[in-house]
């Protein structure tokens, strides 16, 4: 009997700290379309006000796009009443097989997020948006 009770509380335990472990590595992932390109935008931590290490990543039939002539990433927020426009664009660089870079999210709201890319003489826009 103490043996089961120790058991259950280890089992605990280790519930508990796996699910915090879990939540600290949640970052942030987004996926969608350019033409026939498929456009993933992430950041290993969670999307925060400042500044975020994006990753951008692109596939074509399921294979990764490492020969881009140009990855854009602009993020803005159209103007409000008693707030101007805000904007804030990173051409990004390859590292690995994605495309990397900063921008700075100057406060919480909707963000109009936008990828241009550029490969092989074309050019594709991926539309996307976030809350933070
Ligand atoms: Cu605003």
């Amino acid at each position: 009997m103490k043996n089961l009770i120790k058991i259950a509380m280890l089992l605990t335990v280790g519930l508990f700290f796996i699910a915090c472990t879990d939540d600290k590595a949640k970052g942030f992932s987004k996926t969608g379309k350019a033409g026939n390109l498929s456009v993933t935008y992430s950041s290993e931590k969670p999307l925060v006000v400042g500044n975020n290490n994006i990753t951008v990543s692109i596939s074509e039939n399921g294979k990764a796009v490492t020969n881009a002539t140009k990855v854009e990433l602009k993020i803005f927020m159209p103007e409000m009443p008693g707030m101007p426009y805000m904007e804030d664009i990173k051409l990004l660089t390859p590292s690995g097989d994605a495309y990397g870079g900063n921008i700075n999210f100057s406060m919480g709201g909707t963000w109009q997020v936008k990828i241009f890319i550029e490969k092989d003489g074309k050019k594709y826009k991926y539309s996307s948006s976030i809350i933070l």
